[in-house]
């Protein structure tokens, strides 16, 4: 049914981290068989789970070599039929993950054009005096292939070789992958960095600098994703596109209201407001006056274009957000609780990323041998090579690590988290003796069942899933307040981003408490305090 995602919650699954289902250390497919009926109680919708085809796993599953075959280290077609087939019965629908800007250097269309066959040169991007770029995970974006006498374009790692979305032949082979796993039964896409596929005209003239930033937003961009949409026939489906670095104005576009392009978007703004001069490594807390005005111009000019955001705060490429601004200590509980009500009330779809529901934290690795993921270890060596002392980098490291959110799932306070009976990929946080879905199970007040609540308010109220948005001025700069209207109803969420007790100025509001972590005033917030409230 269109637009059924606007009252519902996605759950993301990144399999690898998930549960493990035959000891080998690695989350699968059975895993995930095995826990449908706790994702179930969550009371989600969608199942967004992140790539898990054949692939030599630079990046984890980012990098493809064969989109229509399950990566053995997962499982196998059968057990992925089984585990779309289980979900459906339960109500419940998977988003699968389509990385479709770039795929493995082990890809077979990538091997033809490494032995020189034009016709699959034609697929990359092949130049012979590229522009000085460089790459998201650090150092060039382009590498020479000695044989041909030409450069190709990786944005990502050099295992992960960007596809030409000119070429008409690369978007029919993609076309045909989406077609392929909607006919497995699957309700809906991610597109993995989707806004970076058209790229400019005449590359060759563009100047040195960061290779992603002159790629965002390019000339054919709407065409392309109007054409995979609706060649594919996935308009009433539920799609959003990773859409990093981008503009109000083309989001609007992304996610228009006529459904030409996606259901919505990830964008990134918000995730930013914690880098120093908007380098991701650097040390800075958080800019709230700043997160304030990003939510206030995205939400209210949404709203108003009546185009549709996704609404999150924690990826497999993001740190925990208890531990990032929240207060993974003293006020665990209640500033996680906080945090989880701010997005999930907003305007828009909001997704759970697995363990965000626990509360659990960033990974506090105090060892560069304990980090697996690419882009950490190659930009440690980049800071020490910059002359970062070993304790600042791995502090920084400490904080914004994508492994901060990769970190086993806490099913049990027992061995190994209940993730695995072998020996775990990634380190498990030790914090598992205290913060895990069985504990959480066993106490009414926890964060686990207060998630629960949020997803079961946005199918009930309507205001929620459908009214309008607007911020309010609280006088304050440490809380953040927001109404959601329709017809009569009026639904007012008052956050406090601090540890202190805060005054709140100028919001009137008399009604039912809908939710909330104390049982306070909205005059006077307690540290990290949510309070919901409604009136009609
Ligand atoms: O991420 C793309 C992206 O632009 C960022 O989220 C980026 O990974 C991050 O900022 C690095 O700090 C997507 C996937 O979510 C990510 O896991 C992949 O590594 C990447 O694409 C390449 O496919
Ligand atoms: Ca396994």
């Amino acid at each position: 049914m269109r637009d059924e995602y606007k009252s519902s919650t996605v759950y993301q699954i990144y399999i690898k981290s998930f549960c493990d289902s035959n000891g080998d250390g690695i989350g699968d497919i059975n895993g995930i068989r095995k826990k449908l009926l706790y994702i179930y109680s969550l009371g989600v919708k969608y199942i967004w789970v992140t790539p898990f085809f054949c692939s030599p796993m630079a990046d984890n599953g980012y990098d493809v070599s064969d989109y229509r075959n399950v990566n053995p280290m997962f499982g196998t077609m059968e057990d992925c039929e089984a585990m779309i087939r289980e979900a459906d019965e339960l109500g419940m629908g998977f988003m699968f993950d389509m990385v479709f800007n770039h795929t493995s250097d082990e890809h077979e269309w990538f091997k033809k054009a490494l032995a020189g066959d034009p016709e699959y040169m034609d697929y990359y991007i092949f130049r012979d005096n590229p522009p000085e770029w460089t790459s998201v995970f650090g150092g060039p974006a382009w590498k020479f292939v000695p044989s041909l006498g030409k450069y190709y374009l990786h944005l990502f790692d050099p295992k992960q070789p960007d596809l030409n979305w000119d070429n008409p032949k690369v978007r029919e082979e993609l076309k045909d992958v989406v077609r392929f796993w909607k006919e497995k039964g699957v309700k809906g896409f991610r597109f993995d960095v989707l806004n970076r596929i058209s790229k400019p005209a005449n590359l060759e003239a563009l100047p040195a600098g960061d290779g992603s930033y002159f790629c965002k937003d390019g000339p054919h961009i709407h065409e392309y994703i109007q054409e995979l949409v609706s060649d594919t026939g996935i308009g009433e489906m539920i799609t959003v596109g990773e859409m990093a670095s981008t503009t109000l104005e083309q989001c609007i576009k992304y996610s228009n209201p006529e459904g030409t392009e996606l259901s919505m978007c990830f964008n990134f703004h918000h995730l930013k407001v914690d880098y120093k001069d908007g380098g991701k490594w650097t040390l800075l807390p958080p800019d709230l006056h700043e997160l304030r005005r990003i939510f206030t111009t995205w939400q209210e000019g949404m709203s108003k274009a009546g185009s549709w955001q996704a609404l999150f705060w924690c990826n497999h490429d993001q740190p925990r957000i208890v531990s990032r601004f929240g207060d993974e200590g003293k006020y665990w509980k209640e500033s996680a609780k906080m945090l989880a009500t701010f997005i999930h009330l907003l305007r828009g779809t909001p997704y759970i990323y697995q363990g965000e529901e626990l509360g659990m934290t960033n990974a506090h690795f105090t060892d560069i041998s304990q980090y697996q993921d690419v882009e950490s270890t190659n930009y440690y060596k980049i800071m020490r090579e910059n002359g970062v002392s070993e304790a600042d980098a791995l502090a920084i490291l400490a904080a914004k690590s994508r492994d901060n959110s990769r970190t086993p799932m806490q099913w049990t306070s027992g061995n190994n988290a209940g993730f695995t009976s072998g020996k775990p990929w990634l380190s498990v946080n030790p914090n598992h003796t205290k913060i895990s879905v069985d504990a959480e199970e066993l106490d009414p007040d926890s964060i686990l069942n207060y998630y629960r609540e949020l997803v079961r308010l946005r199918k009930d109220c309507p205001a929620i899933s459908e009214g309008n948005v607007k911020f309010l001025d609280s006088g304050n700069e440490n809380v953040i307040a927001y109404e959601r209207t329709l017809g009569n109803e009026r639904v007012v969420v008052l956050c406090n981003f601090s540890g202190n007790d805060e005054k709140v100025k100028g919001i009137d509001v008399k009604g039912k408490v809908l939710i909330g972590n104390y049982s306070g005033s909205h005059k006077m917030m307690k540290p990290y305090e949510v309070l919901v409230i409604l009136e009609s």
